[in-house]
């Protein structure tokens, strides 16, 4: 039995080194990435037994994915497919004004077809906390019902549903993402959105403690999380609103940020944190990933409690 159980596509990723363009490199660096194998890395760098299921093509590429996330000391439970192809991404880094770019090169991933029944729904169902997010949906018509199936099918098992709102432009309209995320709130406990995307998609605008008691009360959620980048997240649970300010970090790299703020917070729920003290881990856990090349949060919990210890760390509260 895994604490977490986390569904999704983890891709290839390729950079040129530095800020080269891709138009002109003559070197990729090769890693793997992917919302939902982020968090739960994160969550076992915090202790939590994490699992992450997909389905990946038998082919060297999909191998590579998946030794390395066992590498990470999370367990991999995949369907290996003979059909479809390794998503990959590739990402251009660079400072401001240009920023950084992603390009996606995932259509027809192998996971792209993945139904509910190709799983063992028994280990969602055995777990604590079962944790996707609004990538999963958008990958193809076929996830959209398998996203909607195991979330189902988690509830059934009483697993906590967990699930990270993540809006991709590039992948779907906001109108398409409106659409399908919200009929899925329903089976959601615990929801994670940035501010950002509550405003592009779900056109909702204003005071993020607002926003976030607006989505727990209409949705009927256990608690909801609103995270604002540099301005830190807040919290909604039992009809209370926590804010917690973020903590100031050298970036080497955003990629994951997020994910690593998700996962440390569910792995401190599960803890039995309340939920002030594990958005506090959470945003030191976002800070320390942005130090850290690639998209995992390869931290240690000695390096969590040293940030949380050193409160005047913070920018804001
Ligand atoms: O959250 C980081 C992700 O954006 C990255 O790992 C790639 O999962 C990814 C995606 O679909 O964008």
């Amino acid at each position: 039995m895994s604490d977490i159980v986390t569904f999704g596509e983890t891709m290839l990723r390729l950079s040129p080194p530095g800020n080269e363009r891709l138009e002109s490199a003559t070197e990729l660096e090769v890693r793997v990435g992917g919302a939902e194998s982020n968090v739960a890395i994160a969550a076992s760098r915090l202790g939590a037994t994490a699992a992450w299921l997909s389905k990946v093509p038998e082919s060297p590429l999909g191998r590579r994915v998946v030794s390395e996330l066992r590498s990470y000391g999370i367990e991999a439970d995949v369907v290996w497919s003979r059909h479809g192809r390794q998503g990959t991404y590739y990402l251009e880094n660079a400072g401001e004004p240009r920023g950084s770019n992603v390009v996606y090169d995932r259509e027809n991933s192998a996971v792209s077809t993945a139904k509910a029944q190709e799983f063992d729904i028994e280990r969602i169902q055995n777990a604590r906390v079962f944790f996707t997010t609004g990538i999963t949906p958008a990958l193809s018509t076929t996830l959209r019902e398998t996203t909607a199936n195991m979330l189902k099918a988690a509830r059934q098992g009483g697993t906590t549903t967990a699930f990270d709102f993540n809006y991709r432009r590039k992948l779907w309209s906001p109108e398409e993402a409106r659409e399908t995320l919200t009929q899925l709130f329903p089976g959601i406990d615990v929801l994670v959105i940035a501010a950002r995307d509550a405003r592009t998609v779900l056109g909702i605008e204003g005071d993020p403690r607002q926003l976030a008691h607006r989505l727990g009360s209409q949705f009927d959620f256990t608690t909801v999380v609103v995270t604002r980048g540099s301005e830190g997240a807040v919290g909604w649970h039992d009809s209370v609103v926590h804010e917690q300010g973020a903590y100031e970090t050298d970036t080497v790299s955003p990629v994951g940020t997020g994910d690593a703020f998700t996962g440390a917070f569910l792995a401190r729920r599960l803890d039995g944190d309340d939920v002030p003290t594990a958005l506090e881990y959470a945003a030191a856990m976002a800070a320390l990933k942005r130090t850290i090349p690639g998209d995992a949060a390869l931290v240690t919990r000695d390096e969590l409690e040293a940030v949380v210890a050193e409160d005047g760390q913070q920018i804001s509260r």
